[in-house]
């Protein structure tokens, strides 16, 4: 990997990279015990194991000093109740921060630090998320389009999905007729 300057250009009417080093497809079948209603769960996945979301990343070599960058975008959809989302994560070295844009699209970014502290933002179209060292994130698209955004992290920072997979987040997105509505995840539990 070359050390010079670059570029690249996202479409102005879908968000997506005109290049990338990975193109991640996520699958319902990759997200076992992490939506609420499991029957739910069950029953779509009998149905068809539907891309949840795709990332798109620039990748550079994982050491200090060195940015990733890319374009998520979360397909619209439900299980249950609960709407599509991104398997979530801590950063593997907890100190290290990341910046959100939004560029289409509507949802909610569920954040929590080990210490269960929560904090919800919400996307829309134009808006910077910033993502503290420590906190765990979770794109929820709580729309009827594709939502995308375009991220940038450190390139040494790794991630820790083992945390969230063994004990969710503290707090469920779901959808009700008043709208989306921010719930406690009653199977919460200290990943120990
Ligand atoms: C993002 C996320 C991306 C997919 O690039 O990795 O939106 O979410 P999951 O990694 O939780 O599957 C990011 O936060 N990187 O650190
Ligand atoms: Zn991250």
């Amino acid at each position: 990997m070359t050390n010079r300057p670059f570029n690249y250009d996202l479409d102005p009417s879908t968000g997506l990279p005109s290049r990338y080093d990975h193109h991640t497809l996520r699958k319902l079948s990759s997200m076992a015990g992490q939506f609420f209603d499991q029957a739910a769960y069950q029953q779509l996945l009998e149905q068809e194991d539907v891309v949840l979301y795709e990332v798109y990343e620039l990748s550079r070599p994982a050491v200090s000093g060195e940015l990733i960058s890319g374009i998520s975008v979360i397909h619209p959809g439900r299980v249950g109740d609960e709407f599509f989302m991104t398997k979530g994560h801590f950063h593997a070295l907890l100190e290290t921060a990341e910046v959100y844009v939004v560029l289409h699209g509507q949802g909610m970014m569920v954040m929590e630090n080990p210490e269960g502290d929560c904090s919800v933002e919400t996307y829309q179209p134009g808006r910077v998320i910033y993502v503290p060292p420590r906190w765990a994130h979770r794109s929820v698209n709580t729309g009827p389009d594709d939502l995308v955004f375009f991220w940038v992290y450190p390139a040494n920072a790794g991630h820790d999905y083992g945390t969230i997979e063994r004990q969710g987040f503290h707090k469920l997105v779901i959808a009700s007729t008043s709208g989306p509505q921010i719930l406690d995840n009653p199977r919460w539990k200290p990943a120990s």
